[in-house]
């Protein structure tokens, strides 16, 4: 089962597809991409995510498997090499906790930053910092969320260390200082140092223009 085909669906601006194009290649399995238009969604998004129609979704012997965080845990369970969750059943109660609450905060926090102005901004600007403050002290003391290597919570973090400088520049604030937050900014540069890290990310100016029109689209959506 393992060695069938894998497919993933994606879309290549998409943080969480990175998280799972991000886990195969720290495993080294060999997948099939499929880049997915979301403004047009594809009969076979639709058959294969038919609950939330979104990517990502992994598609492996025959079976479909979508929600980033489950397919990470399933590709940790399929393929051995390379562990993402700790073996402690406590670490990785932990490591879960964690990922859950940067999927239920940073991921609609950081959003409203960026596609926000004035008070409702400042208001996702606030929350923001706070809970990025509470994932520096996660990190204090450790160069990844891993510990000496890269673990789970680092691929389900890792969309921030690549996407934040960009809501930073574009939007014109400042969420992540060097000197407020030493933790995180060095976790930054060393997660996406990681060699199969760098090699996925999105290029930079075909994401910038792609983020700009975005945030456009979301300020005249809102006006
Ligand atoms: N909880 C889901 C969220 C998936 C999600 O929001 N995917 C976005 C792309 S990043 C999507 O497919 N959006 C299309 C839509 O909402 O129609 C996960 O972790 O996989």
């Amino acid at each position: 089962m393992a060695r069938e085909e894998v497919t993933l669906l994606g879309m290549w601006a998409s943080p969480l597809a990175l998280r799972i194009e991000w886990a195969l290649k720290c495993k080294g399995i060999c997948y099939k991409y499929i880049d997915e238009d979301l403004l047009n969604k594809s009969q076979r998004l639709l058959t294969h995510n038919p609950i939330h129609k979104k990517i990502p979704v992994l598609l492996h012997g025959g079976k479909s498997i979508p929600e980033s965080l489950v397919i990470l845990e399933y590709i940790d369970e399929t393929w051995k090499q390379n562990p993402l969750l700790p073996e402690d059943p406590y670490e990785r109660a932990m490591a879960r906790f964690w990922a859950k609450f940067v999927d239920e905060k940073c991921w609609t926090t950081l959003p409203g930053v960026f596609g926000n102005e004035g008070d409702e901004q400042e208001k996702s600007k606030e929350k923001a910092i706070e809970e990025l403050g509470i994932l520096e002290k996660q990190l204090e003391g450790k160069k990844f969320f891993g510990g000496e290597s890269v673990g789970f919570l680092d691929i389900v973090c890792g969309w921030i260390a690549y996407w934040l400088p960009f809501i930073e520049d574009i939007t014109g604030l400042n969420l992540v200082g060097e000197t407020s937050f030493p933790a995180l900014s060095a976790w930054f540069k060393a997660y996406l140092g990681v060699p199969w890290v760098k090699e996925l990310l999105p290029p930079p100016d075909k994401l910038r223009a792609h983020l700009t029109t975005f945030r456009q689209k979301l300020l005249s959506s809102r006006s």
